[in-house]
Protein backbone atom coordinates (compact mmCIF):
# COMPACT_ATOMS: atom_id res chain seq x y z
CA UNK A 1 0.00 0.00 0.00
CA UNK A 2 1.12 3.61 -0.74
CA UNK A 3 0.01 6.49 1.46
CA UNK A 4 0.39 10.38 0.05
CA UNK A 5 0.54 11.92 3.51
CA UNK A 6 2.14 14.97 4.59
CA UNK A 7 3.62 14.71 8.44
CA UNK A 8 1.47 17.67 10.07
CA UNK A 9 -2.03 16.33 7.88
CA UNK A 10 -4.25 15.65 10.46
CA UNK A 11 -6.10 13.13 7.98
CA UNK A 12 -3.29 11.37 7.13
CA UNK A 13 -2.09 11.19 10.45
CA UNK A 14 -5.71 9.32 10.95
CA UNK A 15 -4.61 7.22 8.53
CA UNK A 16 -1.13 6.40 9.79
CA UNK A 17 -3.13 5.63 13.23
CA UNK A 18 -5.90 2.36 11.71
CA UNK A 19 -2.38 1.13 9.21
CA UNK A 20 -0.21 0.84 12.69
CA UNK A 21 -3.41 0.09 14.23
CA UNK A 22 -4.01 -3.25 11.81
CA UNK A 23 -0.27 -3.79 11.40
CA UNK A 24 -0.22 -3.19 7.76
CA UNK A 25 2.99 -1.81 5.94
CA UNK A 26 2.49 0.96 3.80
CA UNK A 27 4.91 2.99 1.53
CA UNK A 28 5.15 6.93 2.80
CA UNK A 29 4.30 9.45 -0.65
CA UNK A 30 5.17 12.79 1.08
CA UNK A 31 2.68 15.19 -0.37
CA UNK A 32 4.08 18.79 0.75
CA UNK A 33 1.35 21.05 2.29
CA UNK A 34 3.30 24.13 2.46
CA UNK A 35 4.79 23.57 -0.80
CA UNK A 36 1.40 23.28 -2.52
CA UNK A 37 2.36 19.87 -3.81
CA UNK A 38 -1.36 18.71 -3.39
CA UNK A 39 -2.41 21.52 -6.56
CA UNK A 40 -0.23 19.97 -8.59
CA UNK A 41 -2.10 17.99 -11.87
CA UNK A 42 0.20 14.90 -11.25
CA UNK A 43 -1.48 15.03 -7.00
CA UNK A 44 -4.62 15.83 -8.73
CA UNK A 45 -4.67 12.63 -10.79
CA UNK A 46 -4.00 10.50 -7.61
CA UNK A 47 -7.20 12.78 -5.48
CA UNK A 48 -9.44 15.27 -7.77
CA UNK A 49 -9.87 17.51 -4.85
CA UNK A 50 -6.50 17.74 -4.32
CA UNK A 51 -6.16 16.60 -0.40
CA UNK A 52 -3.94 15.03 1.37
CA UNK A 53 -3.90 11.85 2.69
CA UNK A 54 -4.88 9.33 -0.35
CA UNK A 55 -4.33 5.42 -0.26
CA UNK A 56 -3.20 2.87 -3.48
CA UNK A 57 -4.23 -0.31 -2.66
CA UNK A 58 -3.70 -3.19 -5.35
CA UNK A 59 -3.58 -0.63 -8.14
CA UNK A 60 -6.82 1.44 -7.30
CA UNK A 61 -7.00 4.94 -4.92
CA UNK A 62 -8.89 5.70 -1.85
CA UNK A 63 -9.34 9.16 -0.65
CA UNK A 64 -11.55 10.31 2.02
CA UNK A 65 -9.98 9.03 5.76
CA UNK A 66 -13.57 7.93 7.13
CA UNK A 67 -14.15 6.04 4.54
CA UNK A 68 -10.54 4.61 3.48
CA UNK A 69 -10.67 3.58 7.17
CA UNK A 70 -14.22 1.89 6.65
CA UNK A 71 -12.38 -0.06 3.49
CA UNK A 72 -9.43 -1.27 5.57
CA UNK A 73 -11.51 -2.24 8.01
CA UNK A 74 -13.54 -4.43 5.56
CA UNK A 75 -10.42 -5.62 3.72
CA UNK A 76 -8.70 -6.01 6.68
CA UNK A 77 -11.15 -6.71 9.50
CA UNK A 78 -8.37 -7.71 12.29
CA UNK A 79 -7.72 -6.62 14.40
CA UNK A 80 -11.20 -4.58 14.31
CA UNK A 81 -11.34 -0.74 14.40
CA UNK A 82 -15.28 -0.76 14.65
CA UNK A 83 -17.31 -2.05 17.81
CA UNK A 84 -19.21 -5.41 16.94
CA UNK A 85 -22.70 -4.09 17.41
CA UNK A 86 -24.49 -1.60 15.19
CA UNK A 87 -25.78 0.51 17.98
CA UNK A 88 -22.30 0.95 19.55
CA UNK A 89 -20.73 1.18 15.61
CA UNK A 90 -23.25 4.03 15.39
CA UNK A 91 -21.87 5.82 18.23
CA UNK A 92 -18.01 5.58 17.37
CA UNK A 93 -18.63 6.82 13.78
CA UNK A 94 -20.69 9.53 15.48
CA UNK A 95 -17.48 10.74 17.29
CA UNK A 96 -15.49 10.10 14.32
CA UNK A 97 -17.79 12.32 11.98
CA UNK A 98 -17.60 15.15 15.02
CA UNK A 99 -14.56 15.45 14.20
CA UNK A 100 -13.94 15.07 10.81
CA UNK A 101 -16.57 16.72 9.57
CA UNK A 102 -17.71 19.54 12.57
CA UNK A 103 -13.99 20.13 14.10
CA UNK A 104 -11.41 19.70 11.09
CA UNK A 105 -12.89 21.29 7.72
CA UNK A 106 -12.91 25.31 9.60
CA UNK A 107 -9.64 24.20 10.57
CA UNK A 108 -7.99 23.44 7.33
CA UNK A 109 -5.04 24.80 5.68
CA UNK A 110 -7.84 26.34 2.86
CA UNK A 111 -10.60 26.97 5.57
CA UNK A 112 -7.12 29.82 7.16
CA UNK A 113 -5.80 30.59 4.47
CA UNK A 114 -8.96 31.85 2.96
CA UNK A 115 -10.14 33.79 6.16
CA UNK A 116 -6.52 35.47 6.52
CA UNK A 117 -6.94 36.65 3.14
CA UNK A 118 -10.52 37.59 2.61
CA UNK A 119 -10.76 39.36 5.93
CA UNK A 120 -6.72 40.06 6.33
CA UNK A 121 -6.94 38.81 9.69
CA UNK A 122 -2.95 39.03 11.44
CA UNK A 123 -1.49 35.53 13.21
CA UNK A 124 -3.83 36.74 16.31
CA UNK A 125 -6.84 37.18 14.22
CA UNK A 126 -6.42 33.77 12.32
CA UNK A 127 -5.62 32.37 16.10
CA UNK A 128 -8.68 33.41 16.81
CA UNK A 129 -10.87 32.15 14.12
CA UNK A 130 -9.16 28.47 14.91
CA UNK A 131 -9.08 28.38 18.81
CA UNK A 132 -13.11 29.52 18.66
CA UNK A 133 -13.78 26.52 16.59
CA UNK A 134 -11.52 24.26 18.15
CA UNK A 135 -13.34 24.87 21.60
CA UNK A 136 -17.08 24.94 19.98
CA UNK A 137 -15.97 21.70 18.59
CA UNK A 138 -14.10 20.07 21.51
CA UNK A 139 -16.84 21.27 24.32
CA UNK A 140 -19.76 18.92 21.97
CA UNK A 141 -17.08 16.18 21.68
CA UNK A 142 -16.37 16.16 25.56
CA UNK A 143 -20.60 16.46 26.20
CA UNK A 144 -21.21 13.51 23.88
CA UNK A 145 -18.44 11.59 25.58
CA UNK A 146 -19.47 12.07 28.69
CA UNK A 147 -22.78 11.20 28.33
CA UNK A 148 -22.75 8.27 26.26
CA UNK A 149 -21.27 6.12 28.87
CA UNK A 150 -20.11 4.21 26.35
CA UNK A 151 -16.13 5.70 27.07
CA UNK A 152 -13.43 3.33 28.86
CA UNK A 153 -9.78 4.02 28.43
CA UNK A 154 -10.34 4.59 24.66
CA UNK A 155 -13.33 6.65 22.97
CA UNK A 156 -14.88 3.18 23.01
CA UNK A 157 -14.61 0.98 26.27
CA UNK A 158 -11.00 -0.39 26.08
CA UNK A 159 -11.14 -1.33 22.53
CA UNK A 160 -9.00 1.39 20.34
CA UNK A 161 -11.49 2.15 17.19
CA UNK A 162 -11.83 4.85 14.11
CA UNK A 163 -12.45 7.07 16.55
CA UNK A 164 -9.47 7.93 18.37
CA UNK A 165 -8.02 7.51 15.10
CA UNK A 166 -9.83 10.98 14.74
CA UNK A 167 -9.56 11.87 18.10
CA UNK A 168 -5.65 11.86 18.68
CA UNK A 169 -4.51 14.33 15.50
CA UNK A 170 -7.60 16.79 16.11
CA UNK A 171 -5.79 17.42 19.94
CA UNK A 172 -2.33 17.15 18.15
CA UNK A 173 -3.74 20.09 15.94
CA UNK A 174 -5.28 22.08 18.92
CA UNK A 175 -1.66 21.81 20.90
CA UNK A 176 0.28 23.28 17.67
CA UNK A 177 -2.13 26.12 18.05
CA UNK A 178 -1.73 26.10 22.10
CA UNK A 179 -5.64 25.93 22.75
CA UNK A 180 -6.98 25.63 26.09
CA UNK A 181 -7.62 22.13 26.50
CA UNK A 182 -8.09 21.98 30.09
CA UNK A 183 -12.03 21.94 29.82
CA UNK A 184 -12.29 18.79 28.13
CA UNK A 185 -10.66 15.95 30.40
CA UNK A 186 -12.54 12.96 29.15
CA UNK A 187 -11.13 13.86 25.60
CA UNK A 188 -7.79 14.06 27.11
CA UNK A 189 -8.00 11.20 29.06
CA UNK A 190 -8.30 8.87 26.19
CA UNK A 191 -5.93 10.99 24.37
CA UNK A 192 -3.32 10.28 26.84
CA UNK A 193 -3.79 6.73 27.10
CA UNK A 194 -3.98 6.25 23.11
CA UNK A 195 -0.47 8.13 23.22
CA UNK A 196 0.58 5.04 25.39
CA UNK A 197 0.19 2.68 21.96
CA UNK A 198 3.36 1.88 19.78
CA UNK A 199 0.49 2.65 17.01
CA UNK A 200 -0.35 6.27 17.62
CA UNK A 201 3.10 7.19 19.19
CA UNK A 202 5.04 6.00 15.60
CA UNK A 203 2.34 8.05 13.77
CA UNK A 204 2.72 11.54 14.93
CA UNK A 205 4.03 14.20 13.10
CA UNK A 206 7.34 14.50 14.48
CA UNK A 207 8.48 10.77 14.06
CA UNK A 208 7.75 11.37 10.05
CA UNK A 209 10.04 10.78 7.49
CA UNK A 210 9.36 14.53 5.96
CA UNK A 211 8.75 15.92 9.78
CA UNK A 212 10.92 19.21 9.54
N1 LIG B 1 -12.30 14.97 4.69
C1 LIG B 1 -10.97 14.77 4.18
C2 LIG B 1 -10.11 15.92 4.63
C3 LIG B 1 -8.83 15.96 3.87
C4 LIG B 1 -8.12 17.27 4.15
O1 LIG B 1 -8.77 18.29 4.36
N2 LIG B 1 -6.79 17.23 4.19
C5 LIG B 1 -6.04 18.43 4.45
C6 LIG B 1 -4.86 18.12 5.33
S1 LIG B 1 -5.36 17.53 6.91
C7 LIG B 1 -5.57 19.04 3.16
O2 LIG B 1 -5.18 18.33 2.26
N3 LIG B 1 -5.60 20.38 3.07
C8 LIG B 1 -5.15 21.07 1.92
C9 LIG B 1 -5.73 22.45 1.90
O3 LIG B 1 -6.53 22.78 2.76
O4 LIG B 1 -5.38 23.18 0.97
C10 LIG B 1 -10.42 13.44 4.71
O5 LIG B 1 -10.84 13.04 5.78
O6 LIG B 1 -9.58 12.82 4.04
Amino acid sequence: MKLYTFFRSSAAFRMRIALNCKGLAYEPQVVSLPRDEHKLASYLEVHPHGLVPALEDGGKIYVQSLAMMEYLEETRPKPPLLPASAEDRAYVRALAQIIACEIHPLNNLRTLRYVKKTYALDEDGVNLWYRHWIAEGLRGLEVFIASSKKSGRFSYRDQVTIADCCLVPQVFNAQRYHCDLAPYPAVMAIFAECMKLDAFIDAQPDRQPDAA
